[in-house]
């Protein structure tokens, strides 16, 4: 049963994606065309539409353009050709819109317009469409229908005379994109100058195919000052023709003079234009351009995920380096809060000692010997004692001077803390604030050429605005646990330690007071044997370091350290985070790999065709 649903999908995908179509020169380019528009590369429909008018276009005639600074005699020429005054012409800018002249058996007009609607009417309507002042409705494009036989292979294009300002370009007209070939026209007077080599400069792209360059209005010169002027603009403008002539379009309209006005070289060159190699190298240089546009696309995308790639590499050094003195401070603090801890003991200590006094004390006894049998003698002692609850209202109630400098630590200990916590959020900041940055940068993103994925480009844009959810959130809730695990070490050194000053006071005073008092409890009973129990300074420190569990924080602040473990924790899972992120921007550019591969095997295989 899958099988079958799996037989079904690979029959389904090949029939639409895989089909294979001839060796000829156009099945060679449809294959391909199949092949740029696999699934995973996303093409724009607008894309997809340039893909098929091209396919399309290899059925159709070659396109020529005429294009020149205004004025130089365009319409002119293809009047000639057209054998009819078609066209309007003037000494004034005339042509505003690209106008194509195809071949039918009479002569007609067909205005196609923005509507998408189109009407087919006569000649002489055309000057209503074409002249700015008399245009009635908006034309998309303007098409003349004539008999005339060198229409039957070439579509010719009136075009719109450049402007003087000389970086004027016509390359923006989607109408002359599919140009196989142009005549620049050339007003004879400007041959060879600079203002004219700017004009065809800033046109390059549309003398991709075959070109001949044309100086017009001949007839102003003399024989002489032409055979000049055709030496110098050969040596500026062969560089970028097939060829160049000078003729006379006004010579040509006259029959007398029709030989001299070289108009027959014009002609000459459109009829032996090769269309088959023309188009051929037309779609070859069309894909080709076309392939640029996603090859342009994927290394904007490309510079993208490695941009935000080196952000973590730069996280990941930033971490490094900032770590190191970071791990010693908290080996400091460890050790500070230890002397701390060590120096409240040495205090507590220091007050209990000085709080063991000695006092007259005396206890009767039974009389040694045979006749003394219920005689009781009063021994009189010096012993030591300590009242606990004096000592202890001494130390915390008369005077506030402990219970003070004991707040001082322990606000110190509460800042130490805080400050480690800022230091954790210092790094999670350093990231967040680099995210943030490459999010605001990108999250908007639009295509710069209106062929590129829409696909590609909103996942993308998806990609960049879930910035913080892919790159961010993961690295936060790592310093929340760290935050949570220092809160708990500090509420255990808080309550166990730094907070448990007077209890543990009380315990090391009634410790001291019963081993004072059970050492006189066997001094009365045998002083021979026992003596009276004096707590040494060393004794009674001891013993407050082990009522403020100061040995256990010695083992969680030293041996084990509880705070460098939380500390190399957190930038240890950091560290694991920057990998998987790294690991996730990977696999988007392996994505990128894939379709760069594609685009490049297609490349290859449109250079190899033929
Ligand atoms: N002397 C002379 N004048 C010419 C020749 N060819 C065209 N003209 C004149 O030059 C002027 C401009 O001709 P057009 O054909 O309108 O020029 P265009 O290049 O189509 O102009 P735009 O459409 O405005 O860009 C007209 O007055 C023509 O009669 C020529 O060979 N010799
Ligand atoms: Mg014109």
């Amino acid at each position: 049963m899958q099988i079958d649903i799996l037989n079904n999908f690979i029959h389904a995908y090949e029939k639409t994606f895989a089909f294979n179509f001839d060796a000829s020169f156009q099945g060679q380019i449809k294959t391909l065309c199949k092949k740029l528009n696999e699934p995973f590369m996303h093409l724009s429909q607008k894309f997809n539409k340039e893909l098929n008018e091209l396919v399309f276009s290899l059925e159709k005639n070659i396109n020529v353009a005429i294009i020149g600074q205004f004025s130089s005699g365009k319409s002119t020429l293809l009047n000639l050709i057209l054998q009819k005054e078609c066209l309007p012409t003037g000494i004034v800018p005339v042509t505003f819109k690209p106008t194509f002249l195809h071949y039918a058996k009479e002569y007609f007009l067909r205005i196609e317009f923005e509507d998408g609607s189109d009407i087919i009417t006569d000649i002489s309507e055309l000057e209503n469409y074409t002249d700015q002042r008399k245009r009635k409705k908006e034309a998309k494009s303007l098409h003349i229908f004539a008999p005339v036989t060198l229409l039957k292979k070439i579509t010719l294009i009136d075009t719109p005379g450049l402007n003087a300002n000389n970086t004027d370009t016509l390359t923006t007209f989607k109408e002359l994109q599919n140009t196989h070939a142009i005549v620049w026209l050339s007003l004879i007077d400007n041959a060879g100058k600079k203002s004219e080599e700017d004009a065809i400069k800033a046109n390059l792209p549309l003398l991709s195919g075959a070109s001949i360059c044309v100086l017009n209005q001949k007839d102003k010169l003399s024989p002489n000052e032409l055979e000049n002027i055709l030496q110098y603009a050969k040596s500026v403008f062969s560089k970028y023709f097939t060829k160049l002539i000078a003729i006379s379009c006004k010579e040509a309209k006259e029959k007398q003079s029709y030989e001299k006005s070289n108009f027959h070289s014009l002609l000459d060159f459109l009829q032996k234009l090769d269309e088959k190699i023309l188009k051929q190298n037309f779609t070859q240089r069309k894909m080709q351009h076309l392939c640029q546009i996603i090859e342009d696309e994927n290394t904007l995308f490309k510079n993208i995920f490695e941009k935000l790639e080196q952000e973590f590499q730069n996280y990941e050094n930033f971490l490094e380096t900032q770590s190191k003195q970071f791990l010693q401070q908290i080996v400091f603090l460890n050790h500070q809060i230890l002397e701390q801890l060590k120096s409240i003991s040495e205090k507590i200590s220091s007050e209990i000692f000085s709080f063991i006094k000695e006092k007259d004390a005396s206890f009767y006894k039974e009389a040694q010997g045979l006749f003394k049998k219920n005689l009781y003698i009063k021994y009189q002692y010096k012993t030591p004692y300590i009242s606990s609850d004096d000592a202890f209202l001494a130390m915390f109630y008369n005077s506030n001077t402990l219970t003070k400098e004991f707040k001082k630590i322990k606000n110190e200990l509460e800042l130490s803390f805080k400050e480690i916590k800022e230091k954790l959020e210092y790094f999670v900041q350093h990231l967040q604030k680099n995210i943030l940055l490459f999010k605001a940068e990108f999250s908007n993103i639009q295509k710069d050429n209106e062929l590129q994925s829409d696909v590609n480009f909103s996942e993308l844009r998806a990609f960049c605005n879930a910035s913080e959810e892919h790159f961010l959130k993961d690295f936060k809730e790592n310093l929340l646990q760290s935050f949570l695990q220092l809160d708990l070490f500090f509420e255990k050194l808080h309550l166990k330690a730094f907070s448990n000053y007077e209890n543990a006071t009380k315990l090391s005073l009634s410790f001291f007071s019963r081993k004072i008092n059970e050492s006189r409890d066997f001094y009365e009973l045998d002083s021979s044997q026992f003596s009276l129990f004096y707590p040494k300074k060393n004794e009674i420190y001891e013993r407050v370091l082990t009522e403020l569990n100061v040995y256990e924080f010695e083992s969680l602040l030293l041996d084990k350290p509880v705070l460098s473990k939380i500390v190399l924790e957190f930038l240890e899972k950091s560290n694991n985070l920057i990998g998987r992120k790294k690991q996730f921007i990977l696999t988007k550019k392996n994505e990128l790999k894939k379709r760069e591969q594609h685009i490049s095997s297609i490349t290859q295989a449109l250079k190899e065709i033929q």
